[in-house]
């Protein structure tokens, strides 16, 4: 069975972003693929982070995770700060990574903007997240259009490795998602909706009430032409809407936008936010089950063990063939 992997930084609560791009994709393919799933809390310490809410929060995804349809019998769930080997492979993979290619990476280039002082590990993160993948062999990596580079690049890192110390690291491919592949901000459209922005306006959350999902669709950015249809260049605003609508309905674009055609703005923002509703308020109320249940905890023991002899096994493989250590 092909191994897929996929991860959701702590770094802010879990949007409708972090489920269209990333979890959706995971559930849908849960039964097709030996699943792994972790909470990649080294990734979020790139950026200044609040120790509490960050722990906070990393139970809290994880029980947002069993809540969106991530079964913990078919997945590995686990995090990835208690094992060691992601971030000894991840040196490993620096020493073997260029500068240009690190250079390249355009998130990076998004991410330090909105820093004042950059730390390295926001360079160095893609870096990491290649350690991830090619720690546990994985085939394939559920990720949104903005980190299709960062697959690419553990990709890159991968290949060379094998042909300079021969077979080693399994070669991962991207999965990007054909409906959905970019929520962008609904007060900014033009940008990615991202869940550590400080702005939030624009941004819905797996756990916002009911009474603010709806105020924070209905008052979406738009434009002046009164038309429903389909295009991201002209009409971002509009755009992004039926693609949260095709998300969460399952409809086709094509069919979202016939459904809407004939519609004035604030009647398909009311469908929208129907539509997100539903779906947010089911997962919440299941995600009160499991924070309530005490399994997050267990899920997380169970995949702490089964990732940490696997991830020994590769790491140490590794040092044999780069001569470090003493076996
Ligand atoms: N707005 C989005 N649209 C589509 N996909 C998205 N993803 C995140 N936001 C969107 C996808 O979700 C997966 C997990 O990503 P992540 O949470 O680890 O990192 P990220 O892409 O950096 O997410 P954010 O919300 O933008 O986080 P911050 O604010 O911390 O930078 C990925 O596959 C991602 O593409």
């Amino acid at each position: 069975m092909k191994r897929l992997l996929t991860g959701l930084q702590p770094s802010g609560d879990l949007t409708i972003g972090s489920l269209i791009g990333g979890i959706k994709q995971s559930v849908e393919y849960q039964n097709e693929y030996d699943s792994f799933i972790f909470v990649p809390d080294l990734h979020a310490i790139t950026v200044p982070q609040d120790p509490t809410l960050l722990r906070d929060r990393i139970k809290k995804n994880v029980a947002l995770y069993l809540a969106c349809g991530i079964n913990p019998n078919k997945n590995t769930i686990y995090l990835q700060s208690e094992n060691v080997y992601h971030t000894n492979l991840s040196w490993v993979l620096e020493c073997h990574t260029y500068m240009g290619e690190a250079n390249r990476m355009t998130q990076y280039k998004d991410k330090s903007k909105k820093q004042e002082n950059v730390s390295v590990g926001l360079f160095t993160y893609p870096i990491l997240m290649a350690a991830d993948i090619l720690l546990y062999d994985a085939d394939y990596v559920p990720v949104g259009i903005d980190q299709k580079q960062h697959v690419e690049l553990a990709r890159d890192i991968a290949m060379r490795f094998n042909k300079k110390y021969g077979s080693t690291f399994n070669v991962p491919n991207p999965l990007i998602p054909k409906v959905g592949a970019k929520i962008m901000d609904l007060q900014t459209p033009t940008k990615k909706m991202s869940k550590s922005d400080t702005e939030t306006k624009g941004i819905i959350f797996l756990l916002d009430s009911e009474e603010v999902i709806r105020k924070k669709i209905m008052s979406a950015v738009t434009d002046s032409e009164a038309k429903v249809y389909y295009d991201i260049e002209n009409k971002p605003g509009i755009s992004n809407l039926l693609t949260i609508y095709s998300s969460f309905s399952g409809l086709s674009i094509e069919k979202t936008e016939e459904k809407f055609k004939d519609f004035n703005y604030g009647n398909l923002k009311k469908e929208v936010a129907d539509v997100v509703v539903e779906k947010l308020m089911q997962i919440q109320k299941k995600y009160q089950e499991y924070m309530d249940s005490g399994i997050v905890d267990e899920v997380l023991n169970q995949g702490r063990e089964k990732v940490e002899k696997i991830a020994r096994q590769k790491y140490e493989e590794v040092m044999h063939k780069l001569g470090l250590g003493r076996n």
